[in-house]
């Protein structure tokens, strides 16, 4: 009789627990809460992952590296480590204005396709957007005359332009499609490094609450008006001194997803950047974990890599012990016009190759084998 009442007390524990794990998984939802199903997997797994390991991401990793340019299946991280990065970084800058590539010259047709090839071997998408000032019609970093963010907003002068920009945005966000019919989720970064002065949107250019005002209405409009539903909002700073600059732009967490910050090492002190990584990432996992919000390195590098070991000297100490979702590599442009190099993963025969395989070994590294495994979207 004892026994028989404890296996029933048992077994109601267990339907109980099971049951409260169920609900809050229901109640755990995105910004979005009519999300596609799909969106709303990517969001419990990228929370999901960010206790497991790093994902690793590369910026136009698809598209050209060092030296070559839309050659089919090619990555300067596949040709390095023979497996593809995890996270895919692609940038709108230049569709609002309807031109057929964006400011780094790559075809938006091709990024669609290369975006459909990523989801359906289980990678994750993450989409920045270097918009053009809609006051004055130059590029992004044209902050002159402040006003821009005002100027795009109801009322403003430009909130007619900046809405059909945003139309332009919507319809190549709804092209994204799998196989079957279903909306491809993307992580949506607008508006990053917002605490910087040097794009039209940061820092002096406006006063905080405009562009966190900015910030809402655009993921309203996008949401509400255009019904796009296939979006994790990231909101990301540059580097920061504390967690009142981190927040000072925060839109709310009614309106954020992913919350990350950008990072570059510049000159050849590793221990400074490892310091300073280390600390804004233990800001931002405790911020992340106060709201329940998704943490990631949204960018970083070191241009060049000038340093051959510093993907296990400097990078990896860094990540080490911190628990985000994933960190993106900035872009491998090669030589660009002005004969500038500027690249921030190796190619293969760079100085840093073999040490970013040793990186690559590493049990926390998450590369698109592994990603791949987890089954993001199920
Ligand atoms: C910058 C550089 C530029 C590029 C821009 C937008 O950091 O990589 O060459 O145009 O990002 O992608």
């Amino acid at each position: 009789m004892r026994s028989h009442r404890k296996k029933i007390w048992s077994f109601l524990f267990f339907i109980t627990v099971i049951f409260s794990f169920t609900t809050a998984a229901q109640s755990d939802l995105p910004s979005d809460k009519q999300a596609t199903k799909e969106t709303i997997r990517l969001y419990h797994n990228l929370k999901r992952m960010a206790n497991k390991g790093i994902m690793f991401g590369h910026q136009d990793d698809l598209a050209y590296g060092v030296g070559w340019k839309y050659e089919d299946g090619r990555s300067d991280i596949k040709d390095v480590t023979g497996d593809y990065p995890a996270v895919y970084g692609w940038e709108l800058g230049r569709l609002e204005i309807d031109a057929a590539a964006n400011l780094d010259g790559v075809p938006f047709g091709k990024m669609k396709q290369y975006i459909r090839d990523i989801y359906n071997r289980g990678g994750v998408v993450t989409i920045s957007w270097h918009l053009n000032n809609p006051l004055t019609g130059k590029s992004a970093w044209d902050p002159a005359p402040a006003g821009s963010v005002a100027a795009a907003l109801p009322g403003g002068e430009k909130n007619e332009l900046y809405k059909n920009w945003l139309d332009k945005i919507a319809a190549f966000l709804q092209d994204l499609r799998g196989k079957n019919g279903e909306l491809i989720p993307v992580i949506f970064r607008p508006f990053h490094e917002l605490n910087g002065n040097w794009f039209w949107w940061g820092g002096k250019n406006c006063s905080p609450e405009e562009i966190k005002q900015l910030y809402r209405f655009t993921e309203t409009y996008l949401r509400d008006e255009k019904a796009v539903h296939n979006l994790l909002y990231a909101f990301n700073t540059d580097r920061f001194a504390n967690r009142d600059e981190y927040l000072e732009r925060y839109p709310g967490d009614a309106y954020t997803d992913v919350v990350g910050f950008d990072i570059y090492q510049r000159g050849t002190d590793n221990e400074k950047f490892i310091t300073e990584a280390d600390k804004s990432l233990t800001t931002l996992e405790n911020i992340a974990s106060e709201r329940n919000k998704i943490p990631a390195l949204t960018e970083f590098g070191y241009g060049t890599v000038p340093d051959n070991t510093w993907w296990t000297n400097a990078l990896y100490k860094a990540l080490n012990g911190h628990h985000i979702s994933y960190a993106l590599a900035w872009r491998n442009a090669g030589q660009k016009a002005g004969g500038e190099m500027e690249f921030y993963v190796p190619y293969k025969g760079q100085r840093s190759a073999e040490d970013f395989i040793k990186f690559y070994k590493e049990p926390i590294m998450i590369f698109q084998k592994k990603a791949s495994g987890e089954k993001l979207y199920q």
